[in-house]
């Protein structure tokens, strides 16, 4: 029985770790559930940047200086955009607007966002199996002490700036796990089930939210290894200490393991943090992922915890 591989995963820090596993498995024997609570629609446009970016991602067109969009892109859509007066908060590149203007009009036509998803990563070439963590509309929204702002104006066109207090998913309760989720998470040959250095309250809570998806993940038989996204008190990138900050969390791995509380078997955490170790078992390595070595260490690091881990027994 070959082994399987599953995680789950938002934004750019989970591509990365994702790109990684791919070196170290075989990409179609990688499942990727991602966080489609950033999701909304923009000019019309329905935009799924988390997916876009692990899209992006691992058919080698990620912009590499933003995180996010395209390599090579141009900008002509939005400079067109802004003479006339249009809103240019959220740039979309030319490039980038096909997937956008294409995923808008298969999900007009009916089809879900499961079936976009998946003839998107055919057509080029894309091996590891990505899958929505639903194909029903869940958006993210924080409440600040401005008031309560959807994800991405709280995001991109406030930098994330105003005090948080809060956060929901609005739409989980009633959305239901995309098609293969639950059952990748369940399945047998499942051997590693990793949760991605993403933003825990912004990028993997959504995926938790709906329902089904933490109940199933509390009982896999395959171990469940998170990977701190905290490097010696500071997130890597994005607000999630100043959130951690503001949400009455310490920005300690040991925080995050607890925020898991439940789900984990193990953690990878940065070696900078091994003075101060979660409560579970775990492994340390440098977990900054900046080239492409870094990201296949980690991914291995974790895998290796897992393997000594299997199968699951610690919750
Ligand atoms: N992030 C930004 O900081 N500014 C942008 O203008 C922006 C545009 C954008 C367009 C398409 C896309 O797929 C992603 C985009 N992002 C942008 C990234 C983004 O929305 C966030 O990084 C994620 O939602 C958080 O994971």
């Amino acid at each position: 029985m070959s082994k399987k591989y599953v995680v789950l995963t938002g934004g750019v820090g989970g591509a990365k770790l994702v790109l990684g596993l791919a070196q170290v498995a075989p990409p179609e024997d990688i499942t990727v559930i991602v966080n489609t609570g950033d999701d909304f629609t923009h000019l019309g446009l329905y935009v799924s940047p988390d997916m876009d970016t692990l899209l992006y991602t691992l058919s080698a067109k990620a912009n590499r200086t933003l995180g996010w969009g395209r390599e090579d892109e141009t900008w002509g859509f939005i400079e067109a955009l802004r003479s006339l007066g249009g809103e240019d908060w959220f740039l979309l590149g030319d490039r980038d607007l096909a997937l956008h203007i294409l995923r808008t009009a298969a999900l007009a036509r009916g089809d879900t966002l499961s079936a976009v998803t998946r003839a998107f990563a055919k057509a080029w070439n894309v091996d590891v199996t990505m899958l929505p963590m639903s194909d029903d509309r869940v958006s993210t929204e924080v409440d600040t002490v401005e008031g309560v702002l959807p994800f991405q104006r709280y995001f991109v066109e406030r930098r994330c700036a105003p005090v948080a207090r809060s956060i929901a998913f609005e739409g989980a309760t009633a959305a239901r796990a995309a098609p293969g989720v639950i059952e990748a998470i369940q399945a047998p040959e499942t051997h590693t089930i990793l949760i991605a250095p993403s933003n825990p309250y912004l990028s993997v809570d959504p995926i938790l939210a709906v329902p089904g998806i933490r109940t199933a993940l509390a009982a896999a038989r395959a171990p469940v290894v998170a990977i701190s996204p905290i490097i010696a008190g500071k997130a890597v990138k994005g607000p999630t200490s100043k959130l951690m900050q503001e949400l009455g969390v310490e920005a300690t791995s040991t925080a995050i393991a607890m925020h898991y509380a439940g789900l984990l078997d193990g953690m990878i955490i940065d070696e900078q943090d091994i003075g101060s170790p979660p409560p579970l078992p775990y492994a340390a390595t440098d977990t900054l992922m900046t080239d492409l070595d870094d990201r296949t260490r980690v991914a291995a690091a974790a895998l290796a915890l897992a393997d000594r881990l299997a199968p699951s027994t610690n919750r």
